[in-house]
């Protein structure tokens, strides 16, 4: 994508200032995202995404979703007289004809030939003086992220009616993930099965997992709250210079699901020194220290709401959440990559074998208490 396209795009939103240009942001597997600057304007520049409507098909009702999720956390920090409020919750910048998200028409034929697909874009104040991290940097740091999920799922739990729209169906769906990777092996479209029959049978093996969060105490199903489903470290923008929590983003996922999800995936992205990408797998292994510091800053926001039967299933969401993550990989790379961005051949089956780690891993740690 040119920079005069991502400036035209832009453009459509009601912005302030004069946008002088974009640059393309790292990071994420889905969208595609921008910083764009703007001179004049209140706000350090925006962030522009290009949405991924093979994920997600229904723009206009995803952005209902993120737009009612940050009113309602912005109003609570409010409330709260929490400072810099700006800085602690994503603030959408609609179009300036007032919609949510900015369907670009797809030209005709572009320039080459070839056919050219629609485009929706969207946008948000850019957060400046930030810093992402792919993984935990010490146990201080997991416990304070740990508490800003436990939170954040705290703030959505007075959520006014209607239910948020399922953005993706079943998404955490595990047995649903899990039958996905049989057909895509089944299949076989691109002859690759063969040269992962050892992840294949490896996750055979832990197929239990796909059923563990399916009900608790006497088979009780666990309530359905709104949660951020992609709780990940690299989903939290920290303060650059004093190196708190600052803001929980990637809220396209938030809506009904299970609060051990979340916690699933906050210990897949924190337990290890190492990150999904990692291929040197000697290194995903698991901290108990982190562990520790998971549950304790979890616990310190999460308490109030927890039920019996989610604080006794808390030690396994965290093996569920990898087994799930290793079949989506892998699930990916038998099908060709068609999901997740690669930035090389053989990306999904190494995050598959690494995830696999992370999760044999983890069921050797034993649990905190
Ligand atoms: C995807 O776009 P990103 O990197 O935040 C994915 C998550 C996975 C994650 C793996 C909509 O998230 O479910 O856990 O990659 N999001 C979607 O890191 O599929
Ligand atoms: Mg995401």
């Amino acid at each position: 994508m040119t920079s005069t396209g991502v400036l035209e795009a832009a453009r459509q939103f009601a912005c302030e200032g004069r946008l002088t240009g974009a640059r393309r942001l790292s990071g994420g597997h889905i969208h595609a995202s921008y910083h764009v600057r703007a001179e004049g304007a209140a706000a350090p520049g925006y962030l522009l995404q290009r949405l991924n409507t093979r994920v997600f098909r229904e723009p206009l009702r995803l952005m209902e979703n993120v737009a009612r999720v940050t009113r309602h956390v912005e109003a609570g920090l409010r409330a709260a007289g929490v400072a810099h409020v700006h800085r602690r919750v994503l603030h959408v910048v609609p179009t300036r004809d007032g919609r949510l998200a900015w369907p670009q028409e797809a030209p005709a034929r572009a320039a080459g030939g070839e056919a050219c697909e629609a485009a929706w874009w969207r946008m948000f104040e850019f957060i400046d003086g930030t810093t992402t991290h792919l993984v935990a940097r010490d146990a201080p740091q997991a416990e304070q992220v740990a508490r800003a999920f436990g939170e954040f799922q705290a703030r959505l739990s007075d959520l006014p009616p209607p239910p948020l729209h399922e953005t993706i169906a079943g998404f955490h769906d595990t047995k649903a993930h899990l039958e996905q990777l049989r057909r895509a092996a089944e299949a076989d479209l691109l002859g690759r099965a063969r040269q992962c029959r050892a992840e294949l049978a490896q996750i055979e093996r832990h197929a239990e997992l796909a059923g563990a969060l399916g009900g608790a105490g006497g088979g009780q199903a666990l309530p359905r709250r709104v949660v951020h489903n992609d709780a990940k470290i690299s989903n939290v923008l920290f303060d650059a210079v004093d190196g708190s929590a600052l803001c929980i983003v990637d809220l396209d996922t938030v809506m009904p699901g299970l609060a051990l999800h979340d916690f699933g995936d906050m210990v897949r992205s924190m337990a290890a020194p190492a990150g999904e990408d990692e291929t040197d797998l000697a290194r995903v292994a698991v901290r108990p220290d982190h562990l520790e510091a998971l549950r304790r800053g979890y616990l310190a926001a999460a308490s109030d709401f927890l039920s019996d039967a989610e604080r006794e299933l808390l030690p396994l969401a965290g093996p569920v959440i990898a087994f799930e993550q290793a079949a989506r990989f892998l699930a990916d790379h038998l099908a060709g990559d068609v999901y997740y961005h690669t930035a090389r051949p053989l990306q999904n089956l190494e995050r598959a074998r690494n995830q696999l780690a992370l999760l044999e891993s983890l069921l050797r740690a034993p649990w905190p208490v």
